[in-house]
């Protein structure tokens, strides 16, 4: 069959394409990290724009791990399908938005080219959380200082990765790793390049081939970079220069989105990584069928509702509960196949914002905590047993989790070098719950901790 390219293209009924001329896209946005979350997120965001009639948010994606998929994404021209899925129902849509795919550093020419253009307004990024302490924001200062000598058009850069304040975070590390050039340089940075914080929400498992020779049987072509994600997708920016020429693009622009992130992060992602790391432990492969057991769906619902949802106001017209239970409801969708190893990856730099905080706050208000404090001792529980870790922090967090002491193991782990601290006044019933979880069944530690909250 076909592979998907602009050749290609017009011979393809069965999805539908953009509906723009992709020869009259200009490059006006810069993304860094081209994964799969990108494909499925912003770009059908700016793919809504090219559709409305303005051709100014064509995107160049840069992937930064390896060449692989920005020369795949190449090779077909960098068209590619989001299938959005649910249940029996698809909604396959193919996506003409990135209209060039690089690779860093490979193509740095290129890049500090596009940087170097008045005509770029837009510098995105999804590069997740560990990046932002490694090679991101020497590369962004680099971009950014050829800017600067050629013009110093002005610009937004917007994170879009799950931390808290993400564009205040971003300006941070970019003010840091531009400490020692000219005071001419910092000053520009500051005058002319905005960080609005932004809240992202989507779900996009990682594909497999299998899913690739599915669709191709099912749809008559075959994509090497098809994406299946879940229907629901929300991107919330604050007030930008940019907004008015993203009207209708489907993006919510908000005066602070702090009360959308704090929302998102702890009711969503908190519970997601609790399920990932059930999972793994009960050798579960997909988060759905992890939620999908009645005793495990009850402790996330209670957690969200009686705890976490507790641990902050929120300021906007959110009904907290009935966001809660849309969160359940798109973690249960059994198409995604959304792999529990996948989600359980990195969590000493996820945890932090997800479960850490909320605990702290509940503490703090002295209300209950324990289904938080269970969700903690589940993770450092699965450190102990994992085979092996996929996490910035895994050699230290292997070590002191396997410790028999499960205070010892406790501190031990805690005590790491965080973007936040558990306060200290929870390791006793963190231990406590780690060393039920390594004495009895998970159902009974379940049910313990049922009893106890009634
Ligand atoms: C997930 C997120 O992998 C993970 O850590 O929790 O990628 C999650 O799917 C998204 O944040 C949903 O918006």
């Amino acid at each position: 069959m076909p592979t998907l390219s602009r050749s290609t293209l017009p011979s393809i009924t069965t999805v539908e394409g953009p509906s723009y001329d992709l020869d009259k896209v200009n490059i006006g946005v810069l993304h860094m990290g081209l994964g799969a979350f990108h494909r499925a997120h912003q770009a059908v965001f700016f793919d809504n724009v090219l559709r409305n009639g303005n051709s100014n948010f064509g995107v160049c994606a840069v992937s930064q791990r390896s060449p692989l998929v920005a020369d795949t994404l190449a090779e077909q021209d960098c068209l590619y399908t989001v299938n959005a899925s649910d249940h029996a129902v698809e909604t396959p849509r193919i996506i003409g938005s990135i209209r060039e795919s690089a690779y860093f550093p490979r193509d740095e020419q290129r890049l500090i080219d596009l940087a170097s253009n008045p005509e770029l307004g837009l510098i995105t990024i999804t590069v997740s959380e560990k990046a932002y302490l490694q090679s991101l924001p020497e590369r962004l200062s680099l971009l950014l200082h050829s800017r600067f000598l050629t013009g110093g058009a002005p610009l937004a850069i917007i994170s879009c990765d799950n931390l808290p304040s993400n564009g205040e975070y971003t300006h941070s590390v970019i003010q840091h790793a531009i400490a020692n050039e000219s005071s001419e340089f910092k000053k520009w940075v500051e005058a002319h390049v905005r960080f609005p914080n932004s809240m992202v929400d989507r779900i996009v498992p990682a594909i497999t081939s299998t899913r690739i020779d599915q669709f191709e049987s099912k749809y008559g072509y075959r994509d090497l970079s098809l994406i299946t994600a879940e229907p629901f997708s929300e991107w919330v920016i604050e007030h930008d220069e940019v907004e008015d020429e993203l009207i209708g693009s489907g993006i919510r622009f908000v005066n602070s989105v702090a009360p959308y992130e704090l929302a998102k992060i702890r009711l969503f992602n908190g519970v997601h990584s609790t399920l990932a790391y059930l999972g793994q432990l009960l050798s579960i492969e997909y988060v759905a069928d992890v939620i999908s057991d009645s005793r495990i769906s009850e402790f996330v619902q209670r957690m969200q509702e009686d705890e976490i949802a507790q641990s902050f106001i929120t300021p906007i017209d959110l009904n907290l509960m009935e966001y809660a239970t849309q969160i359940r409801q798109r973690i249960s969708n059994p198409t995604l196949l959304h792999r529990t190893k996948q989600i359980a990856m990195d969590g000493s730099q996820k945890l932090p914002q997800r479960l850490f905080t909320t605990a702290n706050n509940l503490y703090e208000k002295s209300l209950p905590s324990s289904r938080v404090c269970l969700a903690i001792a589940i993770w450092l529980h699965y450190l102990g047993e994992a085979e092996e870790l996929d996490d910035p922090l895994a050699l230290e967090l292997q070590t002191f989790s396997k410790s028999r002491d499960s205070h010892a193991a406790v501190r031990g782990c805690l005590t790491l070098p965080f973007a936040s601290q558990v306060n200290p006044l929870l390791y006793a019933p963190i231990s406590r719950w780690l060393d039920l979880l390594r004495t009895q069944s998970l159902w009974k530690v379940l049910s313990t901790l049922e009893r106890e909250n009634e």
